[in-house]
């Protein structure tokens, strides 16, 4: 692949980008313009709330998928649990309906996770679903009810395989060295299950890689199989995850995947948090969830820092997501059907998220989202713009007092909401033309 001259890039960015945005990070883009890049990432950067799914065999013992192989399970008998999988309750309808009342846009399923254990019916390899007493093609069921119901349908794929006999680590199936291990057949390998995924399963919202990090792995791998995928689906959104990182070169992937934190503000890097629900990121009984308050609060940090939230939840081995995991995403939903306007399809900013406060912004308007309430209100550094009207979405009155050097918000006690206070401003002009502010209280 001929590299773009990185200069030319920079141009075509900085051209591209209103005056007052950070230096622009182009990233290593084999295929398209960065007009080309916001085009295609136009529908996930409204969507900004999507489900993480990691599911497989090892639901079965309530353990972390590929982690727990030949750790808290042997591997010669974590390789034949998918001998038992019978997930006989699992509906890709009912998965999909709770994601959508929950105001999830997109799901992104492990088709396949580091045990290398595919979730389709793969010609590539016979560990897969249909050779399982379940006998269905998870994938095949999931992005058909996806399309049915508008949801987005995208998938996870871990380019490290610690089963597969080709990749260099790992414990060959069933437990034991891999003798003979060849990271290029392991890559045709590889190109021909995604070939499978691109071409039998629709149209794929986005590809989340993963398991970039290992030896046998490389940067540029990572851009030899980002042409590769978007050579087949040009349209395919990739996360960064394709290769690991390389000093002095662009970041790979269309977007950013911090992991079980809330991503910095960035307006030109786009980013996602990737976030479990409870703790494991596969099905475990009992394990910690999370309150509605920390639920919101992330998808709300997300979005006022200009990224998405994936949320993950993983499906028991029957086949259903848990009760209280949906009840969780049902709450989130509710909220969402009421507030949703403070984050679909808006950008983050201009305060940038601190301690009290996350914004959004769409059009002239302006979304103050405050999540807590220090004593004597809330002090904000100046807009820089004129606030011509304000409203407290969540109910109540605020009054709002624009100073020299600060804005002043105040909302009775018995107004706040006690999780999110949203106070919506329309200004004289566009929001994301404002150069983005710390949020930091003003003495
Ligand atoms: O090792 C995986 C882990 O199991 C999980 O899939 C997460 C999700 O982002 N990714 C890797 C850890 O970074």
């Amino acid at each position: 692949m001929t590299m773009r001259p990185l200069i030319g890039s920079l141009l075509a960015v900085a051209l591209q980008t209103p005056a007052f945005a950070q230096t622009p990070v182009p990233h290593v883009a084999p295929h398209d313009t960065p007009a080309r890049d916001a085009d295609r990432l136009a529908w996930w950067r409204d969507a900004r709330f999507g489900m993480f799914i990691h599911w497989g065999p090892v639901s079965l013992r309530g353990t972390e998928i590929g982690w727990s192989r030949g750790k808290d399970v042997p591997t010669a008998e974590y390789d034949a649990l998918y001998k038992q999988f019978s997930p006989e309750k699992f509906d890709a309808d009912q998965w999909v309906s709770l994601a959508k009342s929950a105001g999830m846009k997109y799901i992104v399923i492990t088709s396949k996770h580091h045990d290398g254990f595919c979730l389709w019916d793969s010609r590539q390899s016979d560990y897969n679903v249909m050779k399982s007493p379940l006998g269905r093609d998870v994938d095949r069921e999931l992005s058909d009810a996806c399309r049915r119901a508008g949801v987005r349908f995208c998938t996870y794929y871990s380019i490290l395989d610690w089963r597969d006999p080709n990749y260099p680590l790992g414990e060959a199936p069933g437990g034991g060295p891999k003798s003979r291990p060849d990271m290029d057949l392991y890559v045709a390998g590889m190109k021909g299950q995604l070939e499978e995924l691109l071409t039998r399963y629709g149209p794929i919202g986005l590809v989340w890689f993963d398991g970039q990090w290992e030896a046998p792995w490389s940067y540029e791998r990572g851009i030899d199989l980002e042409k590769f995928v978007r050579s087949i689906q040009p349209d395919t959104i990739i996360n960064d995850r394709l290769g690991p990182g390389k000093a002095g070169a662009p970041p790979l992937g269309d977007y950013a995947t911090p992991e079980q934190t809330i991503g910095g503000f960035n307006r030109d890097r786009p980013w996602e948090t990737c976030m479990t629900i409870c703790q494991q990121w596969a099905w475990k009984p009992g394990d910690a969830m999370k309150s509605l308050r920390e639920c919101l609060h992330a998808l709300v940090r997300c979005v006022g820092g200009d990224g998405n939230l994936l949320f993950n939840v993983g499906p028991m081995p029957d086949g259903r997501i848990e009760d209280r995991q949906a009840d969780r995403l049902r709450e989130m939903g509710l909220w969402l059907e009421k507030y949703g306007e403070s984050v679909y399809a808006t950008r983050g900013g201009p305060y940038m998220p601190g301690a009290n406060v996350a914004s959004t912004t769409r059009g002239k308007v302006v979304y103050l989202h405050v999540l807590a309430w220090p004593e004597g209100g809330l002090r904000l550094p100046a807009l820089g713009a004129r606030i011509v009207s304000s409203a407290v979405l969540t109910g109540g009155e605020a009054t709002v007092t624009q100073r020299d050097d600060v804005l002043l918000l105040e909302v009775p006690a018995s107004d706040r909401d006690p999780i999110d206070t949203i106070v919506k401003l329309e200004l004289d002009r566009e929001g994301f033309g404002i150069t983005p502010i710390a949020s930091d209280p003003v003495k």
